[in-house]
């Protein structure tokens, strides 16, 4: 199988801070708190599009930010959120962490959508923290930090385009000249034992995948010269580029040639014989092929698009390809495979945290406590409180109990370091 590769760095926007404010109203001497909310942070969002084929875009751009979230103000004023970060991806790509290789998604159908880095949530201001005991409470969060990793793209190349004709026809040359691919290439028939894919990259931006299939022969749907196997591969593309020799070399009449092998591929399949197909008269650099060029266009007539080409000189290969990625719009995409109903889906660790002992300190770690520990303003009691308050609830101290942990042992979360109080 061929695929396609890519890695980028995703990070989602950080949420805005929350704001400590109280109301300043006449007569009032002392208002009630009215620090607004931080917006949150835009989420970068991975979306199926089946009108991409290959990740050539991946490879110029590899980081994609989405914008943080505005702080919260007074007089309640909550901060805007900052809007997602849409990145379109080919139907048929599996989403991995790069770092892990744990697997994050699979893009099977068109318009599927998949959060892989989620933007952070707002710091609620101190509105939101009075209560009965305390009307005028001095803390806020600051924004959680958006979500941030290098994801690993693979692509699973599906040819969108086969390459058919007769040994020799010049298939190999053609996809040297307009992909990357770099296929053997001889002046003898069956140079081509298996199928070459190449990457085709227009000037517009458009790119599909070509394949070049081994030369097909007379009696090839019965089996002939391993026809059955090559024809399988052509039966998955969407469009034929049929190659033929119009230098008619070592005696070959070019009509003749096309005529066989339609007649090939409708025996094995007659939908092959229906699929969109353009001609590419190849060899127009030898003297001969004008002439049987002629007689080529008057069997074909105008129902099919013939380009007369040179594969070794480059000659008319520009048109051709535009051609083919018009054709591909109209084909429509490969069967999708659909496993699931749910549209977006959010990708969330089983783990919470873990404890770990070094050196008589107890280490804790986990994404989300870590969040919750940027999201705390340290300078402030009250939000201190509240922080140790979240490791309860979590159940970070039931886990240091069993590990052991007793009243005055060292704790550690990032770089912020305090004493175990059973
Ligand atoms: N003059 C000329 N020779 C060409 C052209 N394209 C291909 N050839 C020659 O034709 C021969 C066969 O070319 P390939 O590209 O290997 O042909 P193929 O269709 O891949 O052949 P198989 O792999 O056997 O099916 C080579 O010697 C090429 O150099 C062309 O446009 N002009
Ligand atoms: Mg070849």
């Amino acid at each position: 199988m061929f695929y396609d590769r890519a890695k980028v760095f995703v990070k989602g926007g950080d949420g805005g801070n929350g704001a400590v404010a109280f109301r300043r109203e006449k007569y009032v001497p002392l208002g009630g708190p009215s620090g607004g909310d931080g917006g949150s942070g835009g989420s970068v969002i991975f979306i199926a599009d089946e009108g991409l084929r290959t990740l050539v875009d991946f490879r110029y751009q590899r980081h994609y930010k989405a914008d943080r979230g505005e702080h919260g103000q007074g007089k309640g004023m909550h901060g805007r959120g900052a809007e997602d970060l849409i990145i379109r991806i080919p139907v048929g790509t599996v989403i991995k962490d790069a770092e892990t290789g744990e697997f994050i998604f699979d893009m099977v159908e068109n318009g599927q959508q998949v959060v892989v880095a989620a933007g952070g949530r707002g710091g609620r201001g101190n509105a939101r923290f009075a209560t009965a005991a305390n009307k005028a409470p001095r803390v806020s969060e600051k924004g959680e930090p958006g979500e941030e990793r290098w994801v690993s793209l693979e692509l699973k190349l599906l040819a969108d385009v086969g390459l058919v004709g007769f040994p020799n026809a010049g298939k190999s040359t053609l996809i040297s000249r307009v992909s990357a691919a770099k296929p053997k290439i001889a002046d003898y028939p069956f140079t081509t034992l298996v199928p070459n894919l190449g990457v085709v990259s227009l000037a517009d931006g458009e790119s599909f995948v070509i394949a070049d299939i081994p030369g097909l022969i007379e009696g090839a749907h019965q089996g002939a010269g391993l026809g059955h196997e090559f024809l399988r591969h052509i039966e998955r593309t969407r469009v034929i580029i049929h190659v033929v020799d119009t230098a008619g070399s070592e005696g070959r009449d070019p009509v003749e040639d096309y005529v066989t092998i339609n007649k090939e591929l409708a025996a094995y399949n007659p939908v092959l014989a229906k699929r969109p197909q353009v001609v590419a008269a190849n060899k127009m650099d030898v003297p001969e092929a004008e002439e049987n060029l002629k007689s080529l266009k008057q069997h074909i007539g105008d129902e099919t698009d013939l380009f007369a080409i040179s594969a070794v000189t480059g000659d008319g290969l520009e048109p051709l390809m535009f051609k083919v990625a018009e054709l591909l719009k109209t084909v429509g995409p490969a069967e999708p495979i659909v496993t699931e109903d749910e549209k977006v889906t959010r990708v969330v660790p089983a783990e919470r945290f873990t404890v770990t002992k070094e050196d008589g300190v107890f280490d804790i770690k986990g994404k989300e406590i870590e969040r919750h520990y940027a999201m705390t303003d340290f300078n402030n009691e009250d939000a201190v409180k509240r922080f140790l308050r979240i490791l309860k609830v979590m159940g970070v101290d039931d886990e240091l109990r069993q590990q052991g942990a007793q009243n005055g042992d060292t704790i550690r979360i990032g770089n912020l370091e305090f004493d175990f109080v059973d």
